[in-house]
Order: C-alpha cells, then sequence, then structure tokens
C-alpha cells in the first residue's frame, strides 16, 4: 500500500476514536504528513504498525477533584494524566491547570511531547497532564487545597522512574510545591518525582528561564543559517507568563528589542523596547501581584491594545508564547506583510495549519514548537539527572547543556529536512527525526 494512503487510514481512525477532539487531531495531521518519505524508506514500521500505535496513549487516567474553597463550599474539577509513550524513558510532561482543559487538549499536548522529548537527545517518554481548575482569582490556600486534592489521586499513577510531571499553563512554582509536598506526604518519601521545584529542594538553576531562553536559542540557530543574528531585531512576543519572560529576558541580552506582551485580555506595544527594569516590573506584577499586562501600559504610558494579540505589529521575528492556535492565517498573512522573518514557537501548537502554510510558502525562518520550546523539558530532564545523582550544577553548567541541547536539535531538525527531500523545512525535520528515534525504540520492544 502507498504510504499516503496508510497514513490517511491511520488518520481516519484517529477522528473515528477521538471524536470532538480537534486539536488532537490537528496534532496528529500535522505529524502523520511529514511522514510520508519515512514509511518509503522503512517499511518495518508499517509491518510493525507504528503509526497506529502511536497515535494511541499507552494508559489514560481521568480522576475527580474535590476541594474546599475559602467560603467552605465545595467545588468538583476534573484532573487528567495521558501517559502517552514510554518507548525512550519514563512519561515526562506538563500539567496545565486552565478552564479550558480537556481530554482532547491533554492528548495534543501529550502527542506533541513524545517527539519533543524524542528530539532533546535525553531519555523521556511522552505525557502530559493537568485539570479544568482555574488558578486565577484564587487565594494561596484555594490553590493549595485544590492542588493537594488533585496529587492524592495522581500520586499512585506516577514516580521518578515512571512518570515526572512538570508546570505548564497555570503550573508554576508555587503549585509544583504544592504538589510535591503532597506526595512526599503519601508517598514517604524525597524524590524526584516533579521538575521545576524550587532551588532548595531539589530545583535546577535554569528551569524557569529553560523554555524562554531555549527558544530564543533555538532561533539564533536558525538565523545563522541565513548569516544573520538578533542584534536590532525588533521582536514581538505574545503571552507574559514563564516562557515570555525569558524570551524577552535573552533576546535583549543577543541584542534585540522585544516590544510586545500579552495576556488573554490585550497586548501592550513598547516601541523603546522592554528592558531589564520593565522586565522585572512585569516579573513581579505576573508571579507575585497577578495582575493583567494592562497595568504595564499605565505604567510605562505605553499603548494598550485591548482584546488583541500582537501580531499586527511590525517586527522582524515573532514568539507566539502564550497558547495553542493564537497565530491564524490573517495573522500570518500580516506579519509577512510587515516584513516578518522569523517565527519561533514558544508555545505549543501557536500557529494554525493555514499559518504554517503560509510561512513554509513564503519560506520565512520557521521553528515549529515541539523544536523550538524543547528547552523547558531538556532542562527538567537535567533537573532529573542532577536529583538521581543527589547533585547540583552551576548556572553556567546547566545554561551550556541548554543552549548544546538546543543546537543539537537544531541540527536534527535541518538535518532530517534535507535527508528527507525538504531542506529547510524545520517543522518537517522535527517531526521525522522526532518520529524516528522512537518508532526504532518501539521497534527493538516488540508489541507492547
Ligand atoms: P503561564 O501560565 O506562565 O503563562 C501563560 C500566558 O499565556 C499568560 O500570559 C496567559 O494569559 C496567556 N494565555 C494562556 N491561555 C491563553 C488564551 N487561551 N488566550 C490568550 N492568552 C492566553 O504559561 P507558560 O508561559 O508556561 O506557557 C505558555 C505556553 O508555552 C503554553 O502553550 C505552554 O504549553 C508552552 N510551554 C511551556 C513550557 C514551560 O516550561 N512552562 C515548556 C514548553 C512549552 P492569562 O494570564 O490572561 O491567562
Ligand atoms: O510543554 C512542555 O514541554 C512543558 N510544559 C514542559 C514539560 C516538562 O516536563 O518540563
Amino acid at each position: 500500500m502507498a504510504a499516503k494512503t496508510i497514513i490517511q487510514g491511520v488518520y481516519e481512525e484517529v477522528l473515528k476514536r477521538n471524536p470532538g477532539e480537534v486539536e488532537f487531531h490537528q496534532a496528529v495531521k500535522e505529524v502523520l504528513d511529514s511522514l510520508e518519505p519515512v514509511l518509503d524508506k522503512h517499511p518495518e514500521y508499517v509491518e510493525a504498525r507504528i503509526l497506529d500505535r502511536i497515535v494511541e496513549p499507552e494508559r489514560q487516567l481521568m480522576f475527580r477533584v474535590p476541594w474546599q474553597d475559602d467560603k467552605g463550599n465545595i467545588q468538583v474539577n476534573r484532573g487528567f494524566r495521558f501517559e502517552f509513550n514510554s518507548a525512550l524513558g519514563p512519561y515526562k510532561g506538563g500539567l496545565r491547570f486552565h478552564p479550558t482543559v480537556n481530554a482532547g487538549i491533554l492528548k495534543f499536548l501529550g502527542f506533541e511531547q513524545i517527539f519533543k522529548n524524542s528530539l532533546t537527545t535525553l531519555p523521556m517518554g511522552g505525557g502530559k497532564g493537568g485539570s479544568d481548575f482555574d488558578p486565577k482569582g484564587k487565594s494561596d490556600n484555594e490553590v493549595m487545597r485544590f492542588c493537594q486534592s488533585f496529587m492524592t489521586e495522581l500520586f499512585r499513577h506516577i514516580g521518578p522512574n515512571t512518570d515526572v510531571p512538570a508546570g505548564d499553563i497555570g503550573v508554576g512554582g508555587r503549585e509544583i510545591g504544592f504538589m510535591f509536598g503532597q506526595y512526599k506526604r503519601l508517598r514517604n518519601e524525597f524524590t524526584g518525582v516533579l521538575t521545576g521545584k524550587a532551588l532548595n529542594w531539589g530545583g535546577s538553576l535554569i528551569r524557569p528561564e529553560a523554555t524562554g531562553y531555549g527558544c530564543v536559542y533555538f532561533a539564533e540557530e536558525m538565523l545563522k543559517t541565513r548569516g544573520e543574528s538578533f542584534k536590532g531585531k525588533i521582536c514581538t512576543v505574545s503571552g507574559s507568563g514563564n516562557v515570555a519572560q525569558y524570551t524577552v529576558e535573552k533576546l535583549n541580552q543577543l541584542g534585540a528589542k522585544a516590544v510586545t506582551l500579552s495576556d488573554s485580555n490585550g497586548t501592550i506595544h513598547d516601541p523603546n523596547g522592554i528592558d531589564a527594569e520593565k522586565l522585572a516590573f512585569v516579573l513581579e506584577l505576573k508571579n507575585i501581584r497577578r495582575g493583567r499586562i494592562k497595568e504595564y501600559a499605565d505604567k510605562y504610558k505605553v499603548q494598550y491594545l485591548d482584546g488583541k494579540r500582537p501580531w499586527g505589529i511590525k517586527c522582524d521575528c515573532a514568539f507566539p508564547s502564550a497558547t495553542q492556535n493564537e497565530v491564524n492565517e490573517e495573522d500570518a498573512k500580516t506579519l509577512l506583510k510587515n516584513g516578518c522573518m522569523l517565527v519561533a514557537e514558544g508555545a505549543n501548537m501557536p500557529s494554525t495549519p493555514e499559518a504554517i502554510e503560509q510561512y513554509l510558502e513564503k519560506k520565512i525562518l520557521y521553528g515549529p514548537a515541539k523544536a523550538a520550546n524543547a528547552g523547558g523539558v531538556a532542562t527538567s530532564g537535567l533537573e532529573m539527572s542532577q536529583n538521581a545523582m543527589m547533585m547540583s550544577w552551576s548556572r553556567e553548567e546547566v545554561d551550556k547543556k541548554l543552549h548544546n541541547i538546543m543546537i543539537a536539535i537544531h541540527k536534527q531538525c535541518f538535518d532530517a529536512a534535507e535527508e528527507y527531500g525538504e531542506p529547510g523545512n524545520l517543522m518537517m525535520g522535527a517531526n521525522i527525526a522526532g518520529f524516528v528515534k522512537v518508532a526504532d525504540a518501539m521497534l527493538d520492544q516488540g508489541v507492547v
């Protein structure tokens, strides 16, 4: 059977088995569509039905999370963990707490995580979890009670050699702390079961910075292929959370000028650049006071675009770092019209398929999420290594390892794109290089 027909068959089965899970369908389609030349070269993958197996999570957990709010009312949320693939190592991937979380969202994220983790060069399988709990507007005590209840079920399914969760949207240092405390209490064991921990109880230096720094390191490699650098480049960044914050910091360090940040309410545009001092204000605003980005516009007297995303602002490079499908076809056309020459994805699947088509057609530099934002999980892998050795590396050591990993990821994507006849197409390169490593491990391990 022709590779195209096989891929079509697997995709139709995914649609049938996972009705309504549109984000999952989207993530699967992008990967499958890249694999035609791989199946042509590797009939053994078809024989072993690797595609049919890889789109089905190894295990799916869904559970009730009851907790009591500050007024004494009982609240009920839903908890999930999708343990997608363990061919390369323990399941690894973040937890997302956001009201839009459902099975389809977490399956898209868990599926992406398999290939992303494969690209990191470290031994990690893929998984993702979370809850439809909304941390916005909740007190620290409410967040703690929720996290304790969530972990009271999750603890029996995870472990340092089984499944190692971390943060994602709505889950940062505070939430990881509460969940770690409850895990330790239930197991009577101090182990590296979560990553993104604080420094004084097993965390790794640079983990908070890693996704943003890594994304900029990756983009720097992309620029080098065209003899360019970040010096003087105007950059737009969306989001104002963990990934966005450290993307801006690294852009500043490399001589670029970051001019936007956003949240779900709107965008700020600071043509003079978000310098170190203004960024410190953003960190305090977002990580401690947990306020809205509009306050930046009020404080620094810059433009606030109510209800808008940053893609209408003229830039050389764009860093979508908020959420999935935040750049659509129209946005992509606007970016291109305004001369944007690079898009590097800090968020997971931030560009719609139609937006990606625009980037590829115009042959701008496009760094797909599973490669560009892999620095976060890679540094989680480094945190796991340090925990296993009961040692901690210096800031410089971790940063150097992260930087080298991002260079290696770029090389894998670049080389795979060449090898499979799509030079310069890092999306195909990422999908292929990420897939081949997992597929080979699955072949080695038999029908499991
Ligand atoms: P945070 O919770 O720290 O920040 C999320 C930011 O994105 C906030 O500014 C938030 O605004 C905005 N946002 C979230 N959802 C929406 C939405 N539906 N519409 C508009 N804005 C939205 O999360 P992170 O920075 O950790 O994550 C951002 C992205 O990066 C996600 O796609 C995540 O999966 C991805 N990622 C994260 C990694 C990590 O290590 N943390 C690693 C790799 C990828 P508001 O406060 O208004 O909700
Ligand atoms: O999407 C991601 O890669 C993350 N949220 C980080 C996962 C991790 O295990 O560090």
